[in-house]
């Protein structure tokens, strides 16, 4: 097989003995997992990430679009990267999270956000043991988690962690689907463990799942119709028929991991700092639409939610209140009409158009005036 990034003569392959020491540092971090994979053989998916990006299926994530050339291989992004140091933490819920959606009147916040945020939780121990073992072996050594410029699930994959189902995350046989990835890169030689393989055979229950039919082809994703980007990482008013699904998510959607069968195995998340905060369970939309900008940030202080700040936040609340079909939702939705953030005006315009009767609302336009042009034509829209 071809090699990448140079020549692999850097230094002896390190023994047993050290693999040994990082699974039990590693274990004593909290990791469920380590694994270890070549960070250096060739493989498809910097390919596949080119076609998705030239498909524009990542949308308005302009940053996977500059970053493609760094993002295709880990030696493009670290020349001197040998071996990737593959981790695994479970956070997997205690119920199926998706008998929650039921309940309109409470907004869905997806499993892995109802804690405190994994990059902090992660990051930190990433970098304890990295420092541990580049004590031990003098070598250079990064550590990634989410936000660098390296495909974390295929390397997780040939390090052994699970594979790419068809709903393209990660999942295994010990795990199910529950599992966030974090990563270190070192300068040594480790002896990679086995890959897996695929098992998801003729199983199409993730795709069938979807609500807004985001899967081009099994094993694709296209992220503009996906309701994790939508909630999170989009930043404008959503095209209509991606309001109607989204029922009462507010911030990403598990809907796909939720339906696989390998969660059967899954187990419940150990670690303290993942567990869910009862006020991020099934928050009530009356109370969530009332948060201003400090009861926001008070609210999800720590949470990942906090980072979509609280207009994008509003807007989601605005679409779920409007897929409600919960006449005392209207009054928080009034309220919001006169929000200063336009992405938050034009929301409660469309949740009002669908909660209120249609001689109400001609009677609500009537007395309104709006000046941005966005939220006019959200009005024009809704007559
Ligand atoms: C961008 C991103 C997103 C985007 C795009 C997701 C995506 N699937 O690409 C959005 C915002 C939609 C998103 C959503 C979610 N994300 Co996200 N996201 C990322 C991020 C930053 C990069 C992923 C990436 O490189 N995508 C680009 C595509 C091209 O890469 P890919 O998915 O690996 O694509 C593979 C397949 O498409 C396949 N493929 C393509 N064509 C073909 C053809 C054939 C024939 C075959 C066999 C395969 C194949 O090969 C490609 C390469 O491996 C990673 C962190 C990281 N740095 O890796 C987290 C990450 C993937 N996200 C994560 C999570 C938890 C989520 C959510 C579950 C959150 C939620 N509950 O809302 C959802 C899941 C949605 C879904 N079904 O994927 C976790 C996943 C953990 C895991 N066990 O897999 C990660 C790894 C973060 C972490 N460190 O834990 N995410
Ligand atoms: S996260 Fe939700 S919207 Fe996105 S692909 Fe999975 S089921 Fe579809
Ligand atoms: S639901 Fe089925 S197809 Fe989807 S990842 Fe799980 S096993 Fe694979």
């Amino acid at each position: 097989m071809r090699r990448r990034g140079g020549c692999r003569a850097k230094g002896a392959p390190v023994s047993e003995r050290l693999k040994t020491f990082i699974r039990q540092r590693a274990a004593e971090l909290g990791f469920d997992v380590c694994r270890f994979a070549s960070a250096t053989d060739a493989w498809p998916a910097g390919d596949r990430l080119r076609h998705f990006v030239d498909e524009g299926r990542h949308g308005d994530m302009g940053w996977m679009e500059t970053t493609v050339d760094r993002r295709a291989h880990p030696t493009a992004m670290w020349d001197e990267a040998r071996t990737a140091i593959v981790l695994g933490m479970n956070y997997g819920p205690d119920q199926n999270p998706l008998d929650q959606l039921a309940d309109r009147s409470a907004g869905y916040i997806s499993v892995y956000a109802r804690g405190d945020d994994y990059h902090e939780v992660i990051k930190g121990r990433l970098k304890t043991l990295a420092g541990q073992i580049a004590a031990r072996n003098g070598q250079d050594i990064k550590v990634f988690v989410d936000t660098a410029p390296l495909m974390e699930k295929p390397l997780a994959q040939r390090a052994g962690l699970g594979w790419q189902g068809k709903h393209t995350n990660l999942l295994s046989r010990t795990h199910g689907n529950w599992l966030f990835l974090g990563t270190i890169l070192t300068a040594a030689e480790i002896a990679p463990d086995a890959a897996e393989t695929e098992h998801c055979g003729r199983c199409t229950a993730c795709l069938d799942a979807c609500p807004t039919n985001a899967f081009p082809a099994p094993f694709q994703l296209d992220a503009r119709r996906c309701l994790s980007y939508l909630t999170i990482e989009y930043g404008g008013p959503w095209p209509v028929e991606f309001r109607l699904a989204t029922g009462s998510r507010l911030y990403g959607c598990d809907d796909c991991l939720a339906a696989c069968p390998w969660n059967k195995f899954a187990q419940e998340a150990r670690e303290m700092r993942l567990q869910p905060r009862p006020t991020l369970q099934a928050p009530l939309l009356a109370d969530l639409a009332a948060l201003d900008d400090a009861a926001f940030r008070a609210l999800f202080a720590k949470s990942p939610v906090k980072r979509i700040g609280r207009d994008r936040f509003m807007r989601n609340v605005l679409y779920a209140i409007g897929n409600s079909d919960d006449p005392a939702l209207i009054a928080p939705a009034r309220a919001l009409l006169d929000d200063p953030a336009p992405l938050v005006r034009g929301a409660a315009v469309w949740a009002l158009s669908r909660l209120m009767a249609p001689d109400a609302f001609a009677a609500l336009r009537a007395t309104r005036s709006e000046l941005d042009p966005d939220v006019r034509a959200e009005w024009d829209r809704a007559a």
